[in-house]
């Protein structure tokens, strides 16, 4: 008998075993320091709709109350004073963020385009449905995606969460309502009013949805962790809110926000002529000499989304999730209070493109701290999967800031990306703005210096001393422009679709 085989395929078969062994205890060494370094953290993830900088600890306007959110920044929150926003309005921003993609590659731009009609948004996976697959229980209120009409109910994004709620609440009409009016000027979009709601804070409906938050954090979720998505609807138009936060603010004592009547003079064709005017709202305001009416009503408001996330915040903080949650606040876009002679948003102006961004991280020894690292809402999806240990999507355009998290002192001025419509980009880099507006007033250009001009009154873009800067930031453009995608055709049922208060459309 020859045992010269059999002796190679014992020796073979050892081998196989102890490689197999080693292999074991390597991967499996692996999981488990993996398991101890990157926790699976809870995630409280709040978007304020329209909300812009008038938020204390970011510094926007002085006169603001909020001190649930700055209660929040001093107790651990990093506050980021230059956020920006992929999209100065609510689809084309919230889309973006939620797909991880800008409009460039989606041809999401519009708030009348849904993305789940659009061939390069509809397959992509988005935030929530990315932790939703990967072990977490996701759950949402109020307006996290944009909403668009659907004959089978509005399409609100429920699709995305295993479970979308609806917590009620309304405005019970108006104990005052005042509306600038002037014969022959008609401001489009959402009314552009104000006033007291007869019903009471507590009924009200951004309070019962940051109530309902509240309560969720006293369930468990079978072990999983969670991803608790919550949106506010104000300070959103129109700017109904109970008369308490209305009293914040005697009128007598509001200072408007500052403007210059000739700020729109240098923002020109190649022709010389100026390719924007005053808005239909400002001129509503100005002509009534209801500025200072306006600027209360918006801090009003804001004052009241602050006053309903301070329930959840609470909340959190009393709960069993207060040390293992990731909290992220953020406005979808920032806002216009005659600033550049507008009311509203839609502009490429720091004023529409800067949003309000505040984020908690379990175990951060960083309180009250300000962080000036330049992000964009689209680099949350990335941060948010890096810190809970997820995988990253490779689909995904922004960047993780989690570096920064650690370490809010860090350098980060990558210059990022704002759009409004099809080929009009804004590019920051946190020192400059640059914007293009390829698609609106062909290709006119604005360059503006933050370091003397945070209020942007003077183009620079045809002075050729910025020339070096100009060519710098133009590299950052987009290569790709993804046409607009399909409206969609069901738009005209949002409205008889909505029940109660429609004043987040
Ligand atoms: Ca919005
Ligand atoms: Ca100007």
């Amino acid at each position: 008998m020859n045992t010269k085989p059999l002796l190679h395929r014992t020796t073979g078969f050892l081998l196989l075993l102890f490689c197999l062994q080693i292999v074991m205890i390597l991967t499996t060494g692996q999981r488990i320091k993996g398991e101890e370094s990157i926790p699976k953290y809870n995630v409280l993830f709040v978007a304020i709709d329209d909300l812009n900088d008038w938020v204390g600890c970011l510094g926007g306007n002085p006169q603001v109350k909020t001190p649930n959110l700055d209660r929040f920044a001093r107790e651990g929150g990093i506050v980021f004073t230059q956020a920006y926003c992929p999209s100065t309005v609510c689809c084309p921003s919230r889309s973006a963020l939620l797909t991880g993609k800008h409009a460039t590659h989606t041809g999401v731009y519009g708030n009348g385009q849904n993305l789940k009609h659009a061939s390069k948004a509809k397959d992509l996976e988005t935030l929530p449905e990315y932790f939703g697959n990967r072990g977490y229980h996701t759950l949402s209120a109020g307006k996290i995606f944009h909403k668009h009409g659907d004959p089978a109910g509005m399409d609100e994004g429920q699709w995305a969460f295993h479970e979308h709620v609806h917590p009620g609440g309304g405005n019970k009409g108006f104990s005052w309502e005042e509306e600038p009016k002037i014969d022959g000027i008609k401001a489009g979009g959402t009314k552009f009013a104000w006033g007291a709601t007869k019903a009471a804070t507590e009924e009200t409906k951004d309070f019962m949805a940051c109530k309902w938050a509240a309560d969720q954090l006293d369930r468990d979720f079978d072990g999983k962790p969670f991803f608790l998505a919550l949106g506010l609807s104000k300070p959103h138009l129109p700017w109904y809110v109970p008369q308490e936060f209305f009293d914040l603010y005697p009128l007598d004592q509001v200072v408007p926000a500052p403007f210059r009547r000739d700020d729109l003079d240098d923002i020109v064709r190649d022709n010389s002529r100026p390719i924007f005017g005053p808005g239909d709202r400002f001129r509503l305001a100005d002509g009534t000499k209801m500025h200072a009416q306006a600027n209360r009503a918006y801090l009003a408001n804001v004052s009241y989304a602050d006053h309903c996330i301070g329930v959840t915040l609470d909340a959190l903080d009393q709960s069993d999730y207060a040390d293992n949650t990731i909290v992220m606040i953020w406005g979808d876009h920032g806002w216009h209070l005659s600033e550049k002679l507008q009311y509203g948003k839609t502009n490429l102006w720091e004023e529409s493109a800067r949003v309000p961004f505040l984020v908690r991280v379990p175990g951060s020894v960083h309180k009250d701290i300000q962080c000036n690292g330049v992000v964009n809402l689209i680099d949350i999806y990335p941060t948010l999967l890096e810190l809970c240990g997820l995988p990253p999507n490779n689909k995904n355009d922004g960047r993780s800031f989690a570096a920064l998290l650690a370490d809010p002192a860090k350098e980060w001025t990558y210059p990022t990306l704002t759009t409004y419509q099809y080929k009009n980009h804004s590019i920051t880099d946190g020192r400059y703005r640059y914007t293009w507006y390829g698609g609106r007033a062909e290709g006119a250009e604005e360059l503006y210096d933050h370091t003397d001009d945070p209020l942007e009154y003077t183009n620079l873009a045809s002075n050729p001393e910025y020339e070096n800067v100009l060519v710098r930031l133009r590299t950052h453009l987009p290569s790709h422009h993804e046409p607009d995608s399909p409206s969609n055709p069901y738009n005209e049922l949002k409205k008889s679709n909505t029940k109660g208060n429609s004043s987040d459309l």
